[in-house]
């Protein structure tokens, strides 16, 4: 036997937060997470699998745009087409409601809002029962796995579709614990909803196929799904095929120069490297500055403004792209005013919240520029360090502390 998991493919993921982006380079992203649909399909075919498990956020909305619903009906048609049965369920990203209103080809099974079994057989005569829901509303917070049948007498393999996090009742995404998935005794796990693909358990399988396309620049690395494949003692072995070839990155350059760094120089030298380094699909790179690297004041400016991340975004090619350009922090800052970094961190984490920022702003963020540079760009995480940032050059301008005896 041998199937697809995928998961979270958010097809009409709007990537929020990108700036300046050329209108050619917002039409390649806006259409990436069709794209990898597309190529989910080719690899469903070429591989001849039994079966296709979507495991939930098909969509980014539970009202989707008329392009997506398209590029999934196309999709859907052409695994019917190739006679590949799919299987899938809505998340708390698209939950619906009613699922009346949906007409899939007849390969297509759709878990309603209680947990059901649909039962298969493969070409090699294997009989297979797999289990799932749809979210009807926006969050689920009892604990689904009550509702899983123990595996059933009769079939060959038995599979848990399953769009949540672990946690306990009352949290929001069908909380579950690992331990009373196992006392299912499934063959697979097949989970959605986290977007790091990962294995909460090895055998059997608990997995995150994660995303099919990272959405935002915490979203790093290859994105894709998970072709499943049974062995010879009947275990089932998940294996990770790349869907998409725009990635996000993390990337800290090595830059060599007279210190202090001028404004030109760092240009240069980023534009430089990323131009040697990136020479395959599209990476949308987050640049961390050495916290060790000295700019000259002019560069230090420029660089706060977003000056240099403009400049180096109009010196991109095909297959860089800088998203953003910070530098690390010191650990100047650990005895900032005498309190350590962790209280720093919880102060901030308490502090500065979305909605403190909301409140505190106001009407300001009626204006459009202010409203996307406050609440799109900056994640909490990101305000808070920028927060910690901006006490601690106050701190050292006011006492005299000087960072470069570090
Ligand atoms: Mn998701």
């Amino acid at each position: 036997m041998k199937f697809l998991h995928a998961a979270d493919l958010h097809l009409d993921t709007p990537f929020q937060g990108l700036s300046g982006l050329t209108p050619a380079l917002q039409e390649r992203l806006v259409t990436a997470p069709l794209r990898a649909l597309s190529r989910l399909v080719d690899l469903a075919v070429a591989e001849q699998v039994d079966f296709v498990l979507l495991v939930g956020d098909l969509f980014d909305q539970q009202g989707q745009s008329v392009q997506a619903q398209a590029a999934l009906m196309t999709a859907l048609a052409r695994l019917n087409t190739a006679s590949i049965p799919v299987l899938l369920s809505f998340g708390n990203h698209d939950f619906q409601a009613d699922l009346s209103r949906w007409h899939f080809p007849a390969n297509v099974h759709v878990f309603g809002p209680q947990v059901t079994t649909a039962t298969l057989t493969t070409v090699a005569q294997e009989r297979v029962a797999i289990s799932g829901f749809s979210y009807a509303q926006r969050w689920v917070t009892t604990d689904p796995v009550d509702d899983y049948p123990v595996k059933a007498t009769g079939v060959d393999y038995q599979i848990g579709t399953l769009h949540g996090q672990i946690g306990v009742a009352g949290d929001h995404y069908a909380p579950f614990n690992v331990s009373e998935l196992l006392t299912k005794h499934y063959d697979y796990w097949a989970l959605g909803h986290i977007h790091q693909r990962q294995t909460l358990n090895s055998q059997p399988p608990i997995v995150y196929a994660g995303n099919t396309q990272g959405r935002h620049r915490g979203e790093t690395g290859a994105k894709g799904c998970l072709i499943v494949n049974s062995q010879a003692d009947q275990t089932l072995q998940p294996v990770f095929h790349a869907l998409t070839d725009i990635e996000w990155a993390d990337w800290t350059p090595t830059l060599t120069s007279p210190e202090p760094m001028s404004r030109s120089h760092i240009v240069h030298q980023l534009a430089d490297q990323l131009s040697l380094k990136m020479v395959t699909g599209l990476k949308l790179v987050t640049i961390t500055l050495p916290a060790s690297l000295q700019l000259s004041a002019m560069a230090e400016l420029a660089l706060n403004q977003g000056a240099i991340l403009a400049q180096l975004q109009e010196q991109a090619n095909e297959h860089w792209w800088p998203v953003a350009i910070e530098q690390a922090t010191t650990d100047t800052m650990t005895p900032l005013f005498g309190i350590n970094a962790t209280t720093w961190q919880q102060v901030g984490e308490q502090v500065v919240t979305d909605q403190a920022v909301a409140e505190l702003a106001g009407k300001l963020l009626d204006e459009d520029f202010l409203n996307t540079a406050l609440l799109e760009d900056m994640s909490p995480t990101a305000w808070q360090q920028q927060v910690v940032r901006l006490l601690n050059d106050q701190y050292h301008l006011t006492t005299g502390v000087n960072d470069d005896a570090d």
